[in-house]
């Protein structure tokens, strides 16, 4: 028998204690969140849910799917709603959420959106966008203002409906708002890199710098004194919905749910205490407001994003599919420890405890019910590795002190970077420098020739620069290649 559509009307049929806490009919959008992945709706729509539930205040977000329409129409015909369940290692826990009050596609609903960032009851942007969503040059971090989609959004600026990446819409949003009265926003990048915060805030001044626009300096001047950009860490393992999570969500649920979404029972959001305006009391729901996010962020990206990336290139090299495969081999859960244990040092102090942190990510990291497939971690690696590893290793060399689990993870990583014949990468991730990176590969090239150029992709001159760093690297090749891992 076909189960009804997860719907308002069909919330009746779903088991009470399953339902959304809140009435998504009593909540106005006040959040405009950019990206509608998984990762959103399992993390931000759930802080916001249960605050909005705990203070009585009507949170509800306005949530843009940038690239294309299908996920938001997904959603409205569902009303929005979706569930979430808890991968706990002995059983599931299945809730429908109902945070989400208006899923708009970014092109198709430019006259929509452009009504709700210039809406003065509208004081918080947020975005899950990944690290390409910023159009940073790997060198200096400003805005690539010749990336070719940047360089088409700063032509056609003057016409909201044309712009397609979020950068371009937030810039061209925060000008609208300005001319519209200029009520105080906050926009809170949800995106793995350090110093989020000041990244988004950069990149969007620069587009606005470089805009078209007659009253530009205006717009820059009013962004200093009312526009905030909160550094943020975010934390919660949400691997790709599968079809058999679809079958277990309308099994739990009596109705079917076309948009689930599967993460661990851990989550984590720490938030500069810098807003602008309004925001939801989101501390209600577990949320840190601290005043300086630094030392959580680092210990965040070097451990556990890091370690995340190591085990991703090393289990492909070992013919591995998931993040718990590869912690179930002999080599997994010391990579893990050895890798934190290196990276350790470089944390600032006023974090969590690095020895404890790895214990917790062993224990996360081999949750057997969280297939977290290795392809999605290793995905965008040019854009990840700088962010997780090379930071480290610039302060570990400057010091003297060995890096050799830093050295094999890169060597894996390069590794990875090699394509098939049919030109995709070697172990089925993407990365839009993918023709760039195996290029580095072509014509026999001497294996520190190779790593040198890798280096050099990523932004990374200095380290390419660095020979016994070189050397070390490409001598660990050889035996990635067989699938041998030696730690
Ligand atoms: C992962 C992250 O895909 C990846 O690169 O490392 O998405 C990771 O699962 C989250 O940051 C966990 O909070």
């Amino acid at each position: 028998m076909t189960a009804p559509a997860l719907n308002l009307a069909a919330l009746s049929r779903v088991p009470e204690h399953l339902r959304p806490p809140v009435d998504p009919r009593e909540l106005r959008p006040r959040i405009v969140h950019f990206g509608l992945g998984a990762f959103h709706r399992a993390h931000q729509a759930r802080y916001t849910e249960n605050a909005a539930c705990r203070s009585g205040e009507p949170w509800g977000i306005a949530a843009v799917a940038p690239r294309s329409d299908e996920t938001a129409a997904e959603l409205r015909a569902q009303d929005c709603l979706y569930s979430l369940t808890e991968l706990r290692p002995a059983r599931t826990v299945t809730r429908v959420s109902g945070a989400i009050v208006e899923a708009l596609g970014m092109r198709p609903a430019a006259a929509r959106l452009d009504a709700l960032l210039t809406a003065p009851d509208v004081s918080v942007l947020t975005l899950t966008i990944t690290e390409k969503g910023y159009h940073r040059r790997a060198d200096t971090g400003a805005l690539d203002t010749a990336a070719p989609a940047i360089a088409a959004d700063l032509a056609a600026a003057a016409d909201p409906a044309a712009l397609t990446t979020v950068i371009g819409w937030i810039a061209a949003g925060l000008a609208a708002r300005v001319r519209a009265g200029g009520a105080p926003v906050t926009v809170v990048s949800c995106d793995n890199m350090a110093a989020n915060g000041a990244v988004l805030g950069r990149v969007v001044r620069d587009f606005v710098a470089a805009a078209p626009w007659p009253d530009r300096q205006a717009v820059l001047d009013w962004m200093a004194a009312s526009v905030a950009f909160p550094s943020t860490i975010v934390d919660r393992i949400v691997p790709a919905t599968t079809e058999a999570d679809r079958q277990a969500a309308r099994a739990a649920l009596g109705v079917h749910d076309a948009l689930p979404v599967v993460g661990e029972p851990y989550r984590q959001w720490v938030l500069e205490d810098a807003f602008a305006g309004p925001r939801p009391p989101w501390q209600l729901d577990g949320a840190l407001f601290v005043p300086d996010v630094g030392p959580y962020q680092l210990t965040k990206l070097r451990l556990l994003n890091g370690c995340h990336s190591a085990l991703a290139y090393l289990g492909a090299a070992a013919g591995r599919t998931t993040v718990a495969d590869a912690m179930a081999t002999g080599w997994g859960e010391r990579l893990v420890r050895s890798l934190c244990a290196e990276v350790a040092p470089t944390l600032p102090a006023g974090g969590p405890d690095p020895a404890g942190y790895a214990d917790d990510l062993v224990e996360r990291f081999g949750n057997p019910g969280v297939r977290h497939l290795l392809r999605q971690i290793g995905s965008d690696g040019s854009l990840k590795i700088p962010e997780r590893w090379l930071d480290a290793l610039r302060t570990l060399r400057a010091g003297s002190t060995a890096t050799p689990v830093l050295e094999l993870a890169l060597a894996a990583w390069a590794n990875a970077t090699r394509l098939t014949d049919g030109g995709g990468q070697l172990f089925g991730t993407t990365d839009p420098a993918a023709p760039a990176l195996g290029r580095c590969w072509q014509d026999g090239r001497d294996p520190e020739d190779t790593v040198r150029r890798l280096l050099g992709t990523l932004g990374a001159a200095d380290l390419a620069d660095d020979a016994g760093l070189v050397g070390a690297v490409a001598a660990r090749l050889p035996a990635l290649r067989a699938g041998r891992i030696e730690i």
